[in-house]
């Protein structure tokens, strides 16, 4: 189980109003740490001006100052906004319940949400290609996912190791394929995709350098409909995780993997992401074990303490 799913039954939505916004987001937020108070003793601490990015405290609507601490950025925390406030009524005032507004809050987060399409059955089984930086957990991945096809699904599949400009030294993909009775090849045939669900590892693509994303969208090209998957840390920053998926936003149906979520306790700011992209959100992982942690993503999963449990 996953830390989200975890967070869901520790934190379950407040059903009674708060008093404040502040404490409402210290119940929603089980790894939020309040700031300490002034101090007992001595001087009082010099005025603070609000930085340019606090929260609009000023605002009637108390779920802007949740979202803020959701780790939304002010554009897409003002998008979400806009939403709750058109799904309440554009010329209301806002609810006098902070339960109310939260509850506009969940309806935002599924409306805004982008699904990933979902497959024909007519069409040919996919061909899986895990892209992204290096050491984003590509591998890692790939090994998840073909053993839940293999394992879980009970599916025959097939896997490729290929190089890019640099060889392709992740071990890990043959060794499960081993594992997993799962042929592993190192070169592609050209034969075209084969009848069964497949994966292909490729090396890391640093994003600075175009060379590197030029090469990779030739092997790209060389692939039958290649289901592309940008495999992200999500330990990293809101700025370098937008400047990826902008990056590698030309390849073919890309959607976004976040991997390292046992690292990263914010998950709410990966809403950044799918408000900030036109990609949808695949899965989510967290940890290094196989098959371990491994979930499609769902809009409760990045704001757990939220939404209901369910
Ligand atoms: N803590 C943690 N470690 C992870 C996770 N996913 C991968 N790792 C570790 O991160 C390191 C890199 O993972 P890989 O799967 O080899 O990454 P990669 O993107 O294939 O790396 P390159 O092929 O070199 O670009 C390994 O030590 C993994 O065990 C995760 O979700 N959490
Ligand atoms: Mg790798």
């Amino acid at each position: 189980m996953v830390q989200g799913q975890a967070a869901v039954h520790q934190s379950p939505c407040p059903s009674t109003p708060h008093a404040t916004p502040t404490a409402a987001i210290q119940q929603l937020h089980p790894w939020h740490v309040p700031s300490p108070g002034p101090p007992r003793h001595g001087p009082a601490p010099p005025h603070r001006p609000a930085a340019p990015l606090d929260p609009d405290t000023s605002s009637p609507w108390r779920s802007a100052s949740v979202l803020h601490r959701l780790g939304l950025t002010p554009l897409h925390a003002q998008r979400v906004l806009e939403t709750i406030q058109r799904l309440h009524g554009l010329d209301q005032p806002p609810p006098p319940s902070l339960a109310h507004e939260l509850t506009l809050a969940r309806s935002a987060f599924r409306q805004l949400w982008r699904p990933t399409p979902s497959a024909n059955p007519t069409d040919p089984p996919p061909l899986h290609v895990f892209v992204g930086p290096p050491g984003s957990g590509k591998s890692t991945v790939l090994c998840k996912w073909l053993a839940q096809t293999v394992l879980v699904e009970g599916q025959s599949a097939r896997a490729w190791r290929l190089d890019a400009r640099a060889p392709n030294t992740a071990e890990l993909v043959s060794l499960y394929g081993e594992i997993l009775n799962v042929p592993v090849e190192r070169s592609w045939n050209g034969r075209g995709a084969p009848p069964l669900t497949s994966f292909v590892d490729v090396p890391g693509t640093d994003f600075h350098d175009p060379g590197a994303l030029a090469h990779l969208a030739k092997l790209l090209a060389t692939l039958p409909n290649p289901s592309v998957h940008l495999v992200l840390n999500a330990a990293y920053t809101v700025p370098l995780l937008l400047a990826h998926a902008r990056a590698f936003a030309t390849f073919p149906r890309l959607d976004l993997i976040l991997t390292h979520l046992d690292e990263e306790p914010a998950w709410g700011k990966l809403w950044n992401l799918v408000l900030g992209t036109n990609c949808p959100l695949r899965f989510l992982s967290a940890g290094q074990n196989i098959p371990g942690r491994f979930l499609p993503a769902r809009p409760d999963l990045l704001s757990p303490a939220l939404f209901e449990p369910s």
